[in-house]
């Protein structure tokens, strides 16, 4: 007989994970708790339980019935359960994942699931910061709470992450860096010089005298948030913050900075082209250096803006740097002047407390007001959306009262009023035309029935971008990064038929949607197709998350004039059509 491959840890979970599924789909409990109580009696037993089983004697063993001993049998000699692996099948596989969130039983897994669709851990914090679980029977602001730090804490150890989560990071971390006077200049590249949605690790690079290096490594490794040191050299070290994120740190002479900081930067498909165009002018470019065929003795460039000089280029702004023509452009002098966060006059797709936000709309004003802004657009939710407190049509009237009687309070402020309205399943929306009319703009947005077919889809979102009352479309793919694939969608043709109504595609600042995707951006403008940086805010707090939709919209080769919220009131004004 064949060595059993599974020792009796694996048999208790196993029947655990079986129980647990059982509750999960909401089987009879009787159902599940045979398995529960079976583990919990194998594992008081001191006794070899893969040889009970192994000889069926564990049938004679309370509370082990038949079936089960049968199934232990199979698992034991074949080492694995067809039953418990079909069974596994016929959940979500996010299901089991978010039982190990604390807080998280298998009883309230379901409950999300059951009634707010969440299948995932990304979805469930989402979810959360949405406040979505605080008003769920059986949950409340403080399990909301404990959830969200649970799935905080785990996030430490997952491999990418969100960009403000590393942004924040990297900015500490090279703060504590420029402390140490033998630094002579530190930047961090990589994807989070490139502004890119997730981030895996944090890249430095720094410049000094070759005999700091070791104290400035050591300087590096004491780093007080560090978890642990990875490598320690003289020229490169990593460490892993606490965080869970690590971090290199690369260290070069002075004179080497600027093509040190260029190779780190990256992307690698940018670097590739670069090199290659070097090559064309006998040159070779790499990470210490441009160097003349021949010469061991590189060019001199003080910074990049001079290695692009010196290949015949405009600076290409970190940003574009993923191949996508920018090289071609700047060589042309055609690269786009990009939106930089100081252009956004005003911001729209903001819920207030009439839907699922937490701020109420004279707070949401005032905190606009500070950061210098000129205009808000409210847009919460409509009815259908029921977990997220959808406006009835009073509850539209109510706000557009109140929202005539702040605005007839300022003269240098102006609120729009405005709707994320549902784009129901076959296109259609979430209000009647009478209604919608009442709106100086609409969102559409696709919140329900993400399982639809390419086709379906394309022609459900095309549908409501060709309905007249439509202002512009918002988070085009639903996804939620490291969290919750978009959902397959012909983007191309969105654009088409945006750039043909004259619609407008949001960028959703939201760090977790970020969504218009960046790599859509080129085409975007080519088809004149207009974006809004939005920062689909819940709370005041989230009107900060536009920063990241500017980071991205540069990524997407937008200028200020393509996006809406760079214009002046009295423009968003006569585009809304609003009377004055
Ligand atoms: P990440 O970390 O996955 O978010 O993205 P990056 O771009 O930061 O990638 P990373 O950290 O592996 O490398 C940083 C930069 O180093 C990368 O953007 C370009 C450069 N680099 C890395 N490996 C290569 C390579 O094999 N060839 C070239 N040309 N450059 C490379
Ligand atoms: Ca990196
Ligand atoms: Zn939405």
């Amino acid at each position: 007989m064949a060595e059993p491959t599974i020792d009796k840890k694996q048999i208790i979970q196993t029947l655990e994970n079986i129980g647990t599924i059982l509750m999960l789909k909401g089987e009879n409990p009787f159902k599940s708790r045979a398995y529960f109580n079976a583990a919990r009696m194998l594992e008081t037993r001191n006794d070899d339980i893969v040889a009970l089983i192994q000889s069926g004697e564990i049938s004679n063993i309370k509370g082990i019935g038949k079936a089960l001993s049968e199934k232990l049998s199979i698992l034991v000699k074949e080492g694995r359960l067809p039953y418990y692996e079909k069974l596994k099948e016929s959940i979500p596989p996010g299901l089991m994942d978010m039982l190990n969130i604390p807080g998280m039983g298998p009883k309230k897994v379901k409950a999300v699931y059951d009634q707010l669709g969440i299948k995932s851990v990304g979805e469930l914090e989402y979810a959360c910061n949405e406040n979505r679980l605080r008003d769920l029977p059986g949950f409340g602001l403080k399990s909301q709470e404990k959830i969200l730090k649970g799935i905080e804490l785990r996030k430490k150890y997952s491999e990418r992450f969100l960009f403000p989560i590393a942004w924040q990071q990297a900015l500490q971390l090279t703060d504590y860096m420029r402390k140490n006077p033998q630094l002579i200049r530190l930047t961090s590249a990589g994807s989070l010089r490139r502004k890119k949605e997730t981030v895996k690790d944090i890249d430095l690079v720094g410049s000094c005298k070759e005999e700091q290096r070791l104290s400035i490594m050591d300087y590096f490794v004491r780093y007080p948030l560090t978890e642990s040191i990875v490598n320690r050299g003289q020229t490169k070290s990593t460490i892993l913050l606490q965080s869970g994120i690590s971090c290199d740190l690369r260290l070069v002479d002075d004179e080497q900075f600027p093509f040190a900081l260029h190779h780190s930067t990256g992307s690698k498909e940018h670097n590739t082209a670069m090199r290659h165009r070097a090559k064309t002018r006998h040159l070779t470019m790499n990470e210490y250096g441009l160097f003349p065929r021949g010469s061991e003795q590189s060019l001199p460039c003080s910074n990049e803006v001079e290695i692009f000089q010196t290949l015949q280029l405009d600076f290409i702004p970190p940003e574009l740097r993923e191949n996508q023509g920018e090289i071609e452009a700047a060589e042309k002098n055609n690269l786009p002047e990009l939106i930089t966060e100081d252009q956004i006059k005003g911001v729209f797709h903001v819920h207030s407390v009439y839907s699922d936000g937490a701020a109420s709309i004279a707070d949401l004003v005032r905190a606009c007001r500070n950061k210098g802004y000129h205009y808000l657009g409210i847009s919460d939710h409509s009815k259908s959306v029921f977990y997220a407190h959808g406006l009835s049509e009073d509850r539209v009237k109510m706000q557009h009262e109140e929202i005539d009687r702040l605005n007839s309070g300022m003269n240098d402020f102006v609120i729009f009023k405005g709707i994320e309205v549902d784009i129901l399943n076959d296109g259609g929306l979430d209000y009647d035309d009478e209604v919608l009319a009442s709106f100086d703009f609409v969102i559409a947005s696709v919140h329900s029935s993400f399982r639809m077919s390419k086709e379906e889809m394309t022609h459900r979102i095309c549908q409501a971008l060709k309905h007249p009352l439509v202002t512009m479309l918002g988070h085009p793919t639903g996804r939620l990064l490291l969290a919750r694939e978009p959902y397959p969608l012909d983007m191309r043709q969105v654009l088409e038929t945006a750039a043909e109504q004259n619609k407008i595609i949001e960028i959703n600042a939201n760090p977790h949607r970020l969504d218009l995707d960046w790599r859509w951006g080129k085409l975007a403008n080519q088809l004149g197709v207009k974006t809004s940086i939005n920062p689909d805010a819940h709370t005041l707090a989230g009107l900060e998350d536009i920063k990241w939709g500017v980071g991205i919209a540069r990524k997407g080769w937008f200028t200020a004039e393509q996006v809406l919220n760079t214009h002046p009131v009295q423009k968003i004004k006569q585009l809304f059509h609003c009377p004055d």
